[in-house]
């Protein structure tokens, strides 16, 4: 029998890389799809006909106990959030309702349906905030520093209270920054990889940035989907950390991605204070070495080749758009 898994926020970057990542294991995979007013399987179409959608929103728990009881599946992986950080002051009641209480959704659906699937939740660097130690890692206290951020930090301790209560294989990835040319155009490493295809083709002339100076630790989805997977096969259900260990910052960011074109970012990055946040996340690093213990999982593609793929990769869109 082929095991099933469900993934949340299928529509999204991870969860189109864990699904193609969950087929090449012989997974049947699910995906629980929101009702829109447009299509939005973009990144998913490529593999549309080898996975089932199920109509569904963690917003609405009836929808979750269905979806669980109608696909009966082994895993199930919450990739679902409102998760751009700068929304969340803008929307913080929404941003709490589906980040925050979603989990607590999905989880109490799971525990009434079968309480042996196996879960994981998407939790996030962002909990650590203004950190309390560098690097962070699995015990470093959590510091959050926008409504995403505390909405993470709720859906990390549900996660921790419904193992601990119920006895529920359910675990908290702990991941840090990561990136793909399939990442939405609104994150800093995609805004800048597209505006800088579109520069270096004459189709724009400026880009604008807010702050330069906070630092990341960014990584490549298509590596960290690994890692969602190997902690889910684990026997006993444990927290996570997944990340580089290298930090940059976002000044660094626009300095690689325009020498990926022989351009100079300094004649063409403008400071907007549109794009400042109220309250920012100075410098993350992570520690992956348990992730790199006990799931032997170790990220495979460097900074540089994730920026100068994704500049790579917005220049051929670009092109294709434009006939160029
Ligand atoms: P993303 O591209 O923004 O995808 C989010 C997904 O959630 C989309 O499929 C979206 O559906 C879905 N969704 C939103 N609200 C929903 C609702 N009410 N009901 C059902 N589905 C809903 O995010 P991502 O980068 O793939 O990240 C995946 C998860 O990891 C998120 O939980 C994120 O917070 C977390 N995370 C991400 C990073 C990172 O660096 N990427 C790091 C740490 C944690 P639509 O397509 O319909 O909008
Ligand atoms: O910002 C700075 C900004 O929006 C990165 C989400 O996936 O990762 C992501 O959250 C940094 C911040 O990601 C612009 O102030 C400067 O310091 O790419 P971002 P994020 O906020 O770190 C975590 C781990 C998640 O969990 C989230 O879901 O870049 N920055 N200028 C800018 N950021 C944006 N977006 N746009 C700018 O113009």
């Amino acid at each position: 029998m082929k095991k099933r898994a469900l993934i949340t926020g299928i529509t999204g970057q991870d969860g189109s890389y864990l699904a193609e990542y969950l087929l090449k294991q012989d997974y049947d995979v699910f995906g629980l799809v929101r009702r829109s007013s447009t299509v939005n399987y973009e990144r998913i179409h490529h593999i549309q006909d080898q996975i089932t959608l199920i109509s569904g929103d963690i917003l609405d728990q009836t929808s979750m106990t269905r979806a669980l009881s109608d696909i009966r599946p082994q895993e199930v992986y919450n990739l679902a959030a409102q998760s751009f950080v700068q929304t969340s002051w803008t929307q913080p009641v929404f941003t709490s309702d589906v980040t925050a209480l979603g989990v607590t959704r999905i989880l109490d659906a799971i525990r009434q349906v079968d309480p042996a699937i196996r879960f994981y939740q998407a939790s996030s660097s962002e909990m650590f905030g203004k950190v309390q130690e560098v690097p962070q890692k699995e015990t470093t206290p959590f510091y959050p520093r926008s409504p995403y951020g505390v909405a993470k930090v709720y859906g990390h301790w549900i996660t921790v209270n419904y193992r601990e209560s119920y006895q529920m294989h359910a675990t908290s990835g702990i991941l840090f920054n990561h990136e793909s040319p399939r990442r939405g155009l609104e994150f800093a490493p995609r805004k800048v990889s597209y505006n800088v295809a579109k520069i270096k083709l004459g189709l724009a002339k400026e880009l604008r940035m807010g702050n330069l100076d906070a630092q990341r630790d960014w990584g490549f989805a298509g590596d960290y989907v690994k890692a969602m997977w190997l902690m889910l096969q684990q026997e006993t259900p444990e927290d996570y950390v997944v990340a580089t260990g290298q930090t940059h910052s976002v000044e660094k960011l626009l300095t690689v991605a325009f020498n990926a074109v022989d351009l100079d970012w300094k004649q063409y990055v403008v400071q907007d204070e549109r794009y400042m946040r109220p309250a920012e996340v100075d410098l993350l690093v992570g520690d992956p070495s348990k992730a790199g213990k006990k799931l032997g999982w170790e990220p495979q593609v460097t900074f540089e080749q994730l920026v100068q793929m994704m500049v790579e990769s917005d220049l051929q869109l670009l092109k294709a758009d434009h006939r160029l």
